[in-house]
């Protein structure tokens, strides 16, 4: 039997991490990459594929990236971790702290965190900090204290960060056979973007897949990659991705470039949509996630693309289970009724 290692010992020799570190891992990665045949007819694209990153131990992306960098901080003799997050980052690293031994210290904007998430890095033990500020405030805090404290510092300007998440544009050649034509992904701090691209172009090289064009997507209100200045109050429904001041932005720009592909910008009712679309296919992911699909949907409906005959991969980053409140909230269930049976024939016409 021959099971699945996660994404270091599956990948060894295509990460950069030091070779006498140990392998801190819940055996992230493996993600489906799963048919949406009804956006695929909506679109008119070949195929459209969903990598649904929500099935990571965590439920999202970050696991990738968490379990190198959480494997080289043990390495280096590190007692404590430390990361600012918009909720997915906090759980992962409270998680793979957990899981090595590690303290773990988060940093979060107080009242923009969806519950899901907050809940995780509770739950895994993390000592959490709520800050009166934004994600960006919290960023900033975290990286100068980590520059003179004895804590290893897990966001993704932690290089090793991306060499975990590059491991998904792997997984996707390896199922394809080949890159797709599309890529498209949420844009927050716009590590993932550079890490995707990195894993294509490092495939190809080594593989010959070709490279994607890569679709980045922001929230309207939270889109500093594409108005081309830093936003001091971003706001959006999407809170993973409510960022104003992304550290990897001039990597996103050149992963965008060279990929000949775009940055866009959607509203929150288009992520919304987005969101609903998807679960209509039976594939419930958190707003964040949403948006690679409402960029796409976007970019159809201008017809500045063709996309007939195009193999589109959307990133879904996180788990819908995350932020059960963007749903909950606008539920205004009926009174319940009696346990009768008769009672629940007359609720029940159909
Ligand atoms: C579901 O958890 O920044 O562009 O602190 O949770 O690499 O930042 C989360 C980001 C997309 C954006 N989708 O990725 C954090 C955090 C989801 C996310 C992104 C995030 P980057």
């Amino acid at each position: 039997m021959s099971t699945w290692p996660g994404v270091i010992e599956q990948y060894r020799n295509l990460i950069d991490l030091p070779s006498g570190a140990p392998v801190v891992t819940l055996l992230e990665g493996n993600t489906p990459l799963i048919p949406a045949p009804r956006l695929t007819e909506e679109i008119g694209a070949a195929s459209i594929l969903i990598k649904f990153e929500g099935l990571n131990p965590t439920g999202s992306f970050k696991d990738r990236g968490m379990a190198v960098a959480i494997s080289e901080a043990l390495y280096r003799g590190a007692n404590a971790v430390i990361c600012a997050s918009t909720g997915n980052t906090a759980a992962s690293a409270a998680a793979y702290a957990a899981r090595s031994g590690l303290k773990c210290f988060v940093v979060i904007p107080a009242g923009k965190v969806a519950a899901g998430k907050l809940a995780g890095a509770l739950a895994y033990g993390a000592e959490t900090i709520l800050i009166n500020g934004s994600f960006d405030d919290a960023l900033r805090l975290v990286t100068e204290l980590s520059a003179h404290k004895p804590l290893a510092l897990v966001n993704s300007i932690n290089a090793y960060r991306l060499q975990g998440q590059k491991t998904a544009a792997f997984e996707i050649c390896d199922s394809l056979g080949n890159s797709p034509d599309w890529l498209t992904l949420p844009v927050g701090n716009a590590g993932n973007i550079t890490s995707y691209w990195m894993g294509f172009r490092e495939y190809a090289d080594l593989k010959d897949t070709g490279t994607p064009r890569i679709l980045g997507v922001q929230a309207s209100g939270a889109a500093p990659l594409v108005t081309g200045s830093t936003i001091s109050d971003p706001e959006t429904i999407a809170t993973a991705i409510r960022i104003g001041n992304p550290a990897r932005g001039e990597q996103a720009k050149l992963a965008v470039q060279q990929s000949n592909g775009m940055i866009v910008a959607v509203s929150d009712e288009e992520i919304l949509a987005a969101q609903r679309q998807l679960s209509g296919e039976g594939l419930w992911v958190e707003p964040a996630s949403a948006a690679s699909v409402a960029g796409l949907r976007s970019l159809a409906r201008r017809g500045d693309f063709d996309f007939r005959g195009q193999t589109i991969v959307c990133v879904c980053t996180g788990h819908g289970l995350k932020d059960p409140e963007i749903i909950t909230d606008h539920y205004h269930p009926d009174p319940p009724i009696p346990a009768r049976l008769s009672d629940l024939e007359r609720r029940i016409e159909y």
